[in-house]
């Protein structure tokens, strides 16, 4: 059947109603996009983040001089106004953006149907190669500060046209892929995914870039809108081509404005004043797909040796009690690793056993829930020769890790993470990192490697590890110290 011809389209319902849910997502995407951004506001190219060779900073910030710094002391403070929620709460921002991510997605995904499915694919896809000297056309009218005129069927210039549809057809997918090549659960699996956008800053910093096409979209569409006649075409999008109370369509578009930015602002509020109830409500929507891409999907990392980063960032604050002071100046040689909870046989290894058992070493690349990555080749214990040894029991569930440190809120540090994810290959109790032994900054003596998560779950300082049935009873039960007090998901796959 051929499509009905284009000036017969007209704006349907559905399309107008996709048009305005998709301003208010990216908006949405937009703010909590830089919040994320601020929990790392520098970019880079390749795999690594190198101090130093980043290609922008966003921030004048200054690192302490009194400590070693982490990369905690590089995160900064989002304003409310520009980013969704605001503040340091990086785990919320992403809350946000992933939320947003599925209903953006499940609108375009329907949009681009109907495109189809009704024949309104004509006003973005070109039929003739006549479309490339009208678009010369266009330009050299737009270089003399003039508007072309339309071509009609079509309501807008050549430029126009390709520019509306390399945005739906061509822009939109490169956010999803480039957002999606960060994820250390899918980078994990599928190395060759991240090789082909050239590692996961290239990956992040496009990402960025994306969001600034969006932007300059954003502002070039609406000036359009408002210099071509800007009565009629809000009418056309709001109302529908055939309407003609023109004063009531401009009242409708700009109340759909207002709208968004009302709603924006109090979610942003209400996320500031009650973090956690926010976090539960968007959680029910997003945990569930997270923790389904984490346990399912194991990781087959392998980067060469001479993609080790020259530096491997480092974050968390070290213990500080005698004990782990004492340990340190006896080079860890009373060092016991304690195994206890849902197992037959509780154990307690001394770092000599740990040392004696069968070495494991993987070069892999670590992601930082805040945006960066180092790659390291660490050596140690795989953890399924743990499991052999102290064999849980059917009960457990989970496996929680205790550390010799404390948290921020003055605790013991500690993470939860599901005994299928650990059970993957590459789960790792490391005690070098780059062939030399743990230094205390890097987790001495032992600290965990599961390579489909980030970064926080993969705890230093290892104390204890206790298997449990739940971890609900655990603490604030939210399944680690990070999710307890900073809003991070259990499910750190993203
Ligand atoms: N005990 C403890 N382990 C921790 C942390 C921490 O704060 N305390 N930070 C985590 C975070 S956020 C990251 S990114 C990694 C960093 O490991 P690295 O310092 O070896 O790079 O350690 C994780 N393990
Ligand atoms: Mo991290």
């Amino acid at each position: 059947m051929a499509p009905p011809p284009l000036a017969d389209l007209g704006f349907p319902a559905w399309l107008r109603a996709a048009h305005w849910i998709n301003v208010f997502f990216i908006g949405l995407l937009l703010r909590s996009g830089i919040q994320i951004l601020s929990s790392y506001p520098r970019l880079y190219w390749g795999y690594d983040a190198v101090p130093g060779r980043e290609w922008i900073t966003f921030t004048r910030k200054k690192l302490p001089t009194d400590r070693h710094w982490i990369t905690l002391d590089q995160e900064t403070n989002a304003p409310p106004w520009l980013a969704q929620p605001g503040g340091k709460l990086l785990g919320l921002g992403r809350h946000w953006h992933f939320a947003s991510v599925i209903f953006w997605v499940f609108n375009g995904v329907i949009y681009v149907f109907l495109l189809f499915a009704t024949g309104q694919w004509q006003r973005l896809i070109p039929t003739s190669w006549s479309i490339f000297p009208e678009a010369w056309n266009a330009i050299v009218i737009y270089a003399t500060l003039h508007i072309p005129p339309p071509r009609p069927p079509y309501p807008y210039d050549a430029i126009q046209q390709l520019v509306y549809a390399a945005v739906v057809f061509l822009l939109g997918p490169f956010l999803i892929l480039t957002g999606a090549a960060q994820s250390p659960a899918i980078a994990g699996r599928f190395p060759w995914y991240e090789r082909l956008f050239g590692g996961r800053q290239t990956a992040r910093s496009l990402h960025f870039l994306g969001l600034l096409a969006v932007v300059i979209f954003t502002l070039a569409h609406t000036w359009m809108v408002i210099y071509t006649g800007f009565a009629q075409n809000i009418s056309n999008i709001t109302l529908g081509t055939g309407a003609r109370n023109l004063g009531l369509a401009i009242v409708i578009g700009l109340a759909i404005i207002a709208l968004c930015l009302l709603i924006y602002a109090v979610t942003t509020w209400a996320s500031l004043r009650s973090p956690r109830r926010v976090y539960e409500a968007l959680g029910a929507l997003i945990h569930p797909p997270l923790g389904w891409l984490a346990h399912r999907v194991a990781p087959r990392q392998r980067y060469r040796r001479s993609e080790i980063s020259p530096v491997f960032l480092v974050n968390g604050e070290p213990p500080t009690s005698e004990r782990y002071e004492l340990m340190k100046a006896l080079g860890y040689a009373d060092y016991h690793l304690e195994i206890c909870g849902l197992v037959q046989h509780p154990l307690l290894l001394s770092y000599a056993q740990l040392r004696a058992l069968p070495r494991h070493e993987q070069i892999t690349l670590h992601h930082c829930i805040q945006g960066w990555s180092s790659i390291g080749a660490w050596a140690g214990v795989s953890f399924a020769d743990i499991l052999k040894l102290c064999e849980p029991k059917p009960t457990a569930q989970y496996v929680v890790f205790w550390s010799h440190s404390n948290d921020t809120s003055g605790r013991q540090f500690y993470e939860v993470i599901d005994l299928a994810t650990l059970r993957h290959p590459q789960t790792l109790l490391a005690y070098q990192l780059n062939d030399v032994d743990l230094t205390v900054e890097h987790g001495a003596p032992l600290r965990l490697r599961a390579e489909t998560l980030l970064g926080f779950k993969m705890v230093k300082w290892i104390e204890r590890i206790e298997f449990v049935e739940e971890y609900a009873s655990i603490r604030e039960g939210q399944g680690g110290s990070r999710e307890d007090n900073k809003e991070y998901e259990m499910e750190a796959s993203v």
